[in-house]
Order: structure tokens, then C-alpha cells, then sequence
């Protein structure tokens, strides 16, 4: 089965692919990555459905788009769905770098987090959404090379490391982006 991702993030790409191959590999997965519609939406959901809608709109096949971000606790959950654009650039080390200046001030206790990615999955008779949520805290430093975004300042909960540094399968394993399009592909394999 063909199955179209509209991004025009390779990061989210990779991510997608991998983790689909091990959880219903009859997908195969298309990256498009056409016209960007404008996010006009305020939560995630609204994104991601303007995202896929888009996407089975141009290809005719049946598209699914990811809209994630970064809550803080404490910022009363932004970045949120601006976490691309925080710093009102879309480089990744800039919003990092802006998030952590931020937040100097916020003791441990303070710095609870979650990365949150919603799947919104568009076809001719169906519009469904899944949610991943991945709790954890917003470190004082960057740490490690790995994943993308806000992946080096972000520890997830039970562990001591950052995001940035998890091998990608960890990652791929209990990621917000993991439990969200696990769900897709159950759904999938019983359609
Ligand atoms: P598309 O809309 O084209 O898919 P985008 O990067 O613009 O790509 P979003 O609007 O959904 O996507 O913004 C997601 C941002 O949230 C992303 O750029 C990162 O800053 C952050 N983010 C999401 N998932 C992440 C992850 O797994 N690790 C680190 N940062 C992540």
C-alpha cells in the first residue's frame, strides 16, 4: 500500500520511514513535498489535517502530515505549534539557543516538557487523526548530535540523556512521532 507524507522536513521524513517499515511494512511511504500550504491553523490538529488535505488534494492518494513542537510547562505550553519558527527563523541550533536562554532562570522542577506530533490522514472516504505525546524536561545546555530540532536540549522522562543523544532506532522507539504513527498503522493494517 502507497502512502503520500507531505513534508518538506527530511528529518520527519527519515523518522517516518523507519518507523513505518517496522510497524506495518506493507506501507510504503512517498514523501511529497509540494506547495507548503499556510499553517493558519492554532493547534496541532488544524495543522496537520491543512497539511494532508492539501497533499490528497494534489496527489489524489491517500496523504498523512505531521504537525509536532515542543510544550513547556512553564510557558504554558509554547512553543507549541510554532516550535519551527520560535525564533522567527527556522534554524534549528537559533530556536534551540532562543528556548534555552529563556528558560535560565527555571529551576529542575520547573522545566517539565513534552514533545507532542499529530498525524492527521486524509483519503477519498477519511479524515482520522493520531497523537503522540513524549514527556520529559528541557536540560540547561545542549547535548549530542543526533535527531533534529529541540532533540539536544529535551531529556525524555526516565532517562538521564537528551533526545540528540539516543541512537535513531531508541529514538524511533518511543518517540512522540513513534507512538502517533503507530497508531496510524494499526488503524491501517485493520481498514
Ligand atoms: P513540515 O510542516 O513540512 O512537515 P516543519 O518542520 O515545518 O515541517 P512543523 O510545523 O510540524 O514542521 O514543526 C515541527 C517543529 O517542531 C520542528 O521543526 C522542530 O523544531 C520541532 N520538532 C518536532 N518533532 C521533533 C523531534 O522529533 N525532535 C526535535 N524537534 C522536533
Amino acid at each position: 500500500m502507497e502512502i503520500v507524507f507531505a513534508t518538506g522536513n527530511k528529518h520527519k521524513a527519515q523518522e517516518a520511514e523507519a518507523i513505518l517499515k517496522l510497524a506495518n511494512p506493507k506501507v510504503q511511504v512517498l514523501t511529497y513535498s509540494g506547495p507548503e500550504p499556510i499553517e493558519s491553523g492554532t493547534t496541532f490538529l488544524e495543522n496537520a489535517m491543512i497539511k494532508a488535505r492539501a497533499a490528497f488534494e494534489a496527489t489524489g492518494q491517500l496523504s498523512f502530515a505531521d504537525d509536532s513542537g515542543i510544550a513547556c510547562e512553564v510557558m504554558g505550553g509554547a512553543p507549541g505549534i510554532f516550535s519551527a519558527i520560535w525564533s522567527g527563523t527556522r534554524d534549528d541550533a537559533t530556536n534551540r539557543n532562543l528556548l534555552l536562554k529563556q528558560l535560565e532562570d527555571i529551576p529542575a522542577e520547573h522545566r517539565a516538557a513534552a514533545f507532542i506530533c499529530t498525524i492527521a490522514l486524509v483519503g477519498p472516504d477519511e479524515e482520522v487523526s493520531f497523537t503522540g505525546i513524549w514527556p520529559g524536561t528541557i536540560s540547561f545546555d545542549v547535548a549530542g548530535d543526533g535527531g533534529f530540532g529541540y532533540d539536544p536540549v529535551f531529556v525524555p522522562e526516565g532517562l538521564e540523556v537528551t533526545a540528540a543523544e539516543l541512537e535513531p532506532e531508541v529514538k524511533n522507539s518511543m518517540s512522540h512521532r513513534s507512538m502517533a504513527l503507530q497508531q496510524m498503522a494499526e488503524y491501517l493494517a485493520r481498514r
